[in-house]
């Protein structure tokens, strides 16, 4: 057992098979609906809302419980239009050179290109940093474990949290996306790890016809 100390579990509510079954329905029934939108408005969200979104997001498991994020959120104007020009200089060189012709290919049925107008239009842009160590103030480093994994499971819980909201998410991946540490003025050992465009869809905006795999396809189930 432990030396360090421990509380109780915080009472866990105990539903019926039939309440799991119809809240699991409900909540199936919000996450279908999230949809990757690259169309935005400028009307303006509330700061608080974020806030919250990303509190919930620090409630995801770690290694270690080391919490190796870091969330910069920015609603500046000039700051946003700086990540516009970095990111869509890197996408230039991404779509026109670095992306083989089976990498093209896949994206062809999103219609994606370098321009990234929604960059400066999204009234909030979170940039998410991984840390693979924290830094003391004496210099000393603290290893984290699975730095992806655990940062991975937070970017789903803000992603969720904010769909949960009626807030539209964009998970864009400029890459490489080091001009965000520059930009954000963040230290050299925070990784970004991914750019999340947050706002109101725009009235019009439209998305790819996609399918989702059905549960046989992405499930095995072993014993019953
Ligand atoms: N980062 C580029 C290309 C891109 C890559 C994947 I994988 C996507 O699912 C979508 C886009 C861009 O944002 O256009």
């Amino acid at each position: 057992m432990t030396d360090y100390p421990t509380i109780a579990l915080p009472a866990m509510p105990d539903y019926s098979p039939e309440e799991m079954r119809e809240r699991l329905a409900s909540f199936y029934n919000e996450a279908k609906r999230r949809r990757t939108v690259r169309d935005y408005v400028d009307t303006p969200v509330p700061r608080d809302a974020i806030e919250t979104a990303i509190l919930a997001a620090g409630t995801a498991p770690s290694g270690a419980n080391l919490q190796p994020w870091h969330f910069v959120v920015v609603s500046d104007a000039d700051t946003k239009h700086q990540i516009r020009v970095a990111a869509e200089a890197e996408e230039r060189e991404f779509y026109e050179h670095r992306a083989s012709a089976e990498w093209l290919e896949a994206l062809a049925p999103l219609g994606t290109d370098s321009n990234k107008p929604f960059l400066d239009v999204a009234p909030y842009l979170i940039a998410i940093f991984l840390k693979k160590y924290d830094l003391l103030p004496d210099g000393r480093k603290v290893k984290h474990y699975y730095p992806v994994e655990s940062t991975g499971i937070a970017t789903g819980l803000l992603i969720t949290a904010l769909n949960h909201a009626g807030l539209a998410t964009l998970t864009h991946t400029p890459s490489p996306m080091k001009f965000l540490n520059e930009i954000l003025d963040r230290p050299a050992h925070e990784r970004p790890f991914l750019l999340l465009v947050v706002g109101h869809a725009a009235p019009d905006a439209r998305v790819p016809d996609i399918y989702r795999k059905p549960l046989e396809e992405i499930a095995t189930f072993v014993g019953n």
